[in-house]
């Protein structure tokens, strides 16, 4: 069943350096979503800790908790927007992710992937809690939602 939902969406220092916050606020823009927060954050090592810490066994870890740079935090909401912001993303691998998605177009390595999604809806409302305060979440009425449902 479908239901709205809130996602977290997280352009990394990679696609803050290489100039791709724009395309990626648009890819979700055009797809319909709405933006509800956005901020930009160099975020502490705890801060990075905190967001990976299903991953802190990997050999990969230490790597990924080194801030090389800003973030652009956001949280999009709309119908689906766990699974559909996942699929806007693309596949992690850039050998895996389809044309068309941000990593597909823009990615050629794990750990330059440009861009992080929530990858389920329990996940994005922690990591939504980890970055934004409540009242960075912003409900607004978007005239173009009438539209697109
Ligand atoms: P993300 O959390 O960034 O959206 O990525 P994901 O769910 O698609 O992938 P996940 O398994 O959660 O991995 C988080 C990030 O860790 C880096 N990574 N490096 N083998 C490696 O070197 C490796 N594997 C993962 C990637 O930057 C990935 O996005």
């Amino acid at each position: 069943m479908s239901t709205t939902e809130q996602t977290f969406i997280a352009i990394k220092p990679d696609g803050v350096q290489r100039g791709l916050v724009g395309t990626v606020i648009s890819r979700f823009e055009n797809r319909g979503f709405k933006l509800v927060a956005i901020k930009l954050v160099t975020p502490s090592k705890e801060h990075l800790e905190k967001h990976y810490a299903d991953l802190s066994s990997k050999p990969f870890f230490p790597k990924l908790i080194t801030c090389n740079g800003p973030i652009v935090a956001t949280v999009w909401e709309g119908l689906d927007a766990v699974k559909t912001g996942r699929s806007i993303v693309g596949a992690t691998n850039p050998l895996a992710s389809t044309p068309g998605t941000i990593r597909g177009d823009y990615a050629l390595s794990m750990g330059r992937n440009v861009i992080h999604g929530s990858d389920s809806v329990e996940n994005a409302k922690a990591e939504i809690e980890n970055w934004f305060t409540a009242e960075e979440i912003i409900s607004w009425k978007s005239h173009s939602e009438d539209w697109v449902y």
